[in-house]
């Protein structure tokens, strides 16, 4: 074993990290990023928020595909996500893509193949400058944005682009609630009335709701499964909060034909629907090595 394979390893979940993971649905890794990799990732996002784009695409100016790009990041009292943003920036690309948070992910859900599915970079302001709600990211489960997906078992690592804590507006997520599946209303990332969704939208299935802030130092990850619920609360500290989302999917999910549903048009279609390459049945194709690049592939023994 080479010696980066070797210091690879140490940075891997134990097996307990992994059956941690089965249980509760979330994960919290060792420091797997370098100082330089999270300052080459904070230019690359001051750069997309002055619409400096290391790389542009045919579809970046379309706005169903990515409504924030060429609008510039000025009145900073308000949040922003920007999706697509690891296509647009080298130093974001590079975090979004990094062999050891696929490899991590892929132990996590037991799956051979990684593939990436898509991005948001997130910027929470801090209170003091906005709202207290204006920063929050309700409570929500990542799968319901993509119904046109058929795994299950896809995960987001989050990648906070310094220390979080309850503070700042760390990620909160629900324990166990990823077993929680009676939960289609949880398109909620958008609301800020986090009682309301505690109160009238989750169904916990009998089970008790018990919310884990996932405080992190500069550095660290965190994975979530596809269904576990997660958002955040305001950011209280004097600086913005950052983090770079991303979200996998594994090598067997495939597009999921919901046309049935309506004959006019598409009840569900995602933005990638509206980019990455057809099949030969003319239906998106979620292996187009353009769009959802292939990042890990388990070594046969
Ligand atoms: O950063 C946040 O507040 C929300 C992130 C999120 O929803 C995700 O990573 O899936
Ligand atoms: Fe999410």
């Amino acid at each position: 074993m080479s010696d980066s394979e070797t210091e690879t390893q140490g940075l891997m979940p134990s097996e307990e990290d992994i059956d941690f993971y089965r249980r509760n649905g979330y994960y919290i890794s060792k420091r797997i990023l370098s100082d330089e990799q999270i300052a080459e990732a904070l230019d690359g996002s001051e750069r997309i928020y002055r619409c400096d784009y290391d790389e542009r695409f045919p579809w970046s100016d379309n706005p169903r595909v990515d409504p924030n790009f060429g609008v510039p990041f000025l009145d900073r009292s308000l949040s922003r996500a920007d999706g697509y943003a690891s296509f647009h920036s080298l130093g974001l690309r590079a975090l979004a893509r990094l062999p050891i948070i696929s490899a991590i992910a892929a132990v996590l859900i037991g799956a051979t193949e990684i593939r990436y599915w898509k991005d948001q970079l997130i910027y929470k302001p801090p209170a003091r400058a906005s709202e207290e709600s204006e920063g929050v990211t309700g409570f929500h489960q990542d799968k319901r944005y993509w119904p046109t997906c058929k795994s299950d078992r896809m995960i987001t690592a989050w990648i906070p682009l310094h220390d979080c804590s309850t503070e700042n507006g760390c990620l909160v997520v629900i324990k166990g609630s990823h077993r929680w599946r009676n939960n289609h209303a949880l398109v909620t990332f958008g609301e800020k009335n986090m009682d309301f969704i505690k109160s009238e939208l989750i169904n916990t299935e009998g089970n008790e709701l018990v919310e884990v802030p996932l405080e992190l130092k500069r550095g660290q990850v965190s994975f979530h499964d596809c269904y576990t619920i997660h958002g955040s609360y305001a950011n209280v500290s004097d600086s913005p909060r950052r983090a770079l989302s991303v979200h996998l999917q594994d090598g067997e999910n495939r597009y999921r034909d919901l046309s049935f549903l309506s004959k006019e048009k598409p009840v569900f279609q995602h933005s990638h629907d509206l980019i990455c390459r057809k099949s030969a049945n003319g239906l998106p194709d979620y292996s187009d090595p353009v769009i959802f690049p292939t990042l890990h592939h388990t070594a046969m023994q």
